[in-house]
Parts: structure tokens; sequence; C-alpha cells
């Protein structure tokens, strides 16, 4: 209690037990803490395991009416309460086994999938598109587009599921439809369609729109990409090698509200400290190595991380990156809520 009120007049309390009984609360009163996000690095084994057990032990198709998906979701532990990743975006794993579908839903939370494991049949139909899902690619499913998903191979297809739902719960705007025609949507279009359509070199004569597209980003493509660069340039001080997954239509963020990275970290390269205003959740395709997050710049806490672990960096925490091997390059994929930072006047940087 401040010294702005005296704690002894029995007026006062009187006062806050009618403001409580009438849902009303004085500016001088107390708050209960706020829940903090945390600095957090899961393991890629036990995430992996708990998520093939899942396998066994949960039925496709008879989870969580709404939704239907087996995933399992990376728990901030500052946030238990809402089972979320950070305030904004929800990272969970999600596995699809030989012959299951994933049934037909749209909602207004942006998604993405981030391949991990797949031979490549398998696939999310995106607005009557069939995206096929190799390791390493990125296929976005935006606000309000349909999407299910098709295992027809016979191994398991394993992916990191990106949403932003918890910012759309905070909003109020996180809305929900089931397809309602059959467990999956129609497929109208040929493979390829939104890269085709969306590409540097793409049709003058149809526009494609303005509205959130659906879109696939090869890793074939990109690896390329990153390894010419790491042998050709400098790179960014706290980043190492950066790539940003360009949105084709309008060349920002990869979305309204999340954009997505990706970084190469040559052999025994340290990044120097920098702290922003947007979270970063990471996910190491590749290597091993060190990421120092925290309140203070020279003393935070070092998450040692290896291949296929995730890990959260708040914002506002200081942190750099380690890459520990003298000889392999590290690569890591990252989600930010950035972009609503951004388009809020909210994102600053320091280092
Ligand atoms: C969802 O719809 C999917 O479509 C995956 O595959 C994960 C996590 C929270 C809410 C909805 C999907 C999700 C989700």
């Amino acid at each position: 209690m401040s010294e702005a009120v005296n704690t002894d007049d029995p007026r006062l309390e009187e006062l806050h037990r009618i403001m409580a009984e009438n849902s009303l609360a004085g500016h001088w009163q107390p708050r209960q803490p706020a829940p903090a996000l945390q600095p957090h690095l899961w393991r890629w084994p036990v995430v992996y395991s708990c998520l093939m057990e899942s396998g066994e032990v949960v039925k496709l198709g008879h989870i969580d009416e709404a939704a239907k998906r087996r995933t399992v979701q990376l728990v901030n532990p500052g946030l238990t309460a809402f089972k979320s990743t950070t305030r904004t975006i929800q990272m969970s794993v999600q596995l699809v086994k030989p012959g299951e579908r994933a049934e037909c839903h749209r909602h207004t939370a942006a998604a993405l999938r981030f391949v991990v494991e797949g031979d490549g049949t398998g696939f999310t139909t995106v607005e009557g598109e069939e995206m096929h899902m190799e390791p390493g690619d990125l296929v976005l499913t935006p606000s309000w587009t349909w999407h299910d998903h098709y295992n027809q191979g016979e191994s398991n297809i394993v992916w990191l599921d990106v949403l932003d739902v918890h910012l759309m719960n905070h909003l109020d705007a996180n809305f929900h439809e089931n397809y309602g025609e059959g467990p999956a949507q129609p497929v109208t279009k040929a493979e390829g369609y939104s890269r085709h359509r969306l590409g540097a070199v793409r049709p003058l004569t149809e526009s494609p729109g303005n509205h959130a597209l659906p879109y696939t980003y090869k890793w074939s493509d990109t690896l390329p990409v990153l390894e010419q660069l790491a042998g050709s340039s400098d790179g960014d001080p706290h980043d190492g090698v950066l790539l940003q997954y360009a949105n084709p239509v309008t060349g920002g963020p990869t979305m309204p509200t999340i954009d997505c990275r990706v970084q190469w970290l040559r052999p025994g390269e340290s990044t120097r400290p920098h702290r922003h205003t947007s979270s970063t959740i990471y996910h190491v395709m590749q290597g091993a190595g060190t990421t120092v997050a925290g309140k203070d710049k020279n003393n935070g806490n070092p998450m040692t991380w290896t291949e296929q672990d995730c890990f959260v960096v708040p914002s506002w925490h200081w942190h750099h990156f380690k890459n520990d091997s003298q000889t392999e390059p590290a690569i890591l994929f990252s989600v930010t809520d950035r972009p609503v930072l951004e388009s809020l006047n909210l994102y600053s940087e320091e280092d």
C-alpha cells in the first residue's frame, strides 16, 4: 500500500470492500504481480518423446472438437496460466502419422508451419492448394485461410506450428470456423500456384489482391542464399547472417503479426549483445551453441542448445549468440512479434 492513503482509516477499508463487490478498484491499490515472460530452452529429445507418446495415446480427430490437432505446446514457465510461449505467440509441435488427416478449419489467428521431419509426401492444403512439406519448408496459413493437413506417405510428419493466437485472445479477435463440408477442402489449384503467382516472376495481368495470401518458402531455395552470404558477407553484428522470409506481396514482414527469419552463425562466431522490444522464439536447425539472455547486459542466463531445441528470448532482454563449434555452422529459424510492435510505434532497439 502506498503512503498516498491512510491505511488506518476505517472508511478506506469500507471503500475497498464496496469497490471490490462492484468490480471496481482504486488506482492506489496494488495490483496482482503480473506474470513475467522468461528466457527458456526446450530440449528436443523431451519434446519429441512426448509427441511420439501422444501419437500412441491421443487419437487425432478425438481431440478438442474445434481444432482437432495433436500438438504438444511449448509453455513459457512465466505464462503457464495461458499455456503460451510468449505473450503474443504460441509455438507447438504437431505430429501427423501416416494416413492421418487433420481436418479443415480456419481462424483469425495467423499460422505457419515449419517442417522438422517428413519425406515430402505430406501436405497442408491452404485455400485449395496442396503445399507439400519437406524438412525446412515454411508454409503460411495467414489469418482466415482454410487449411487441413494430410499425411499420405509412410512416415511421420512433424512440424512446428506458430500462431499469434494469444495476441488474438488479448484483442478478443480470436474467431474459429470448421469447414463443415467434410474433413478436407477440395483441391482447386495446381501445386506451386502461390509461388508462381507471387514470385519474382509473376503474371502481369492477374492481381493476387492484397489480402493475406498463402505461400510456401522452400528450404531448397533458402539454404543456397544462406550458404552464399556466409561465404561473402560480414552479416549482422548481433545475429550473424540473417535472412527475412519477406512477404512476397508487400516485401515486408512475413505476415502482419509474425516475422520469420533464418540465421547462420559461422564456426566459432560470437555476436554482440543487443536488446529490443520484440520477443523471439528460436528453433535450432543445425549445429550447437549458446544464447545468453537476461535483463542485465553482462549477466544473462546461458541457454546451451543443440539440434532441434527451441528457446525463447523475451522482449527487452539482452542477448547474444555463440556458435560453440569451431568447424560447423549453426542455423537457427526464428519467429518474432516485431511487426506488431513496429505497427504500434513501440519497436526500439539498443546495443
Ligand atoms: C491449429 O489450428 C493448428 O491448424 C495447430 O494445425 C496448432 C494451436 C492453437 C490453436 C490452433 C493447425 C494450433 C491451432
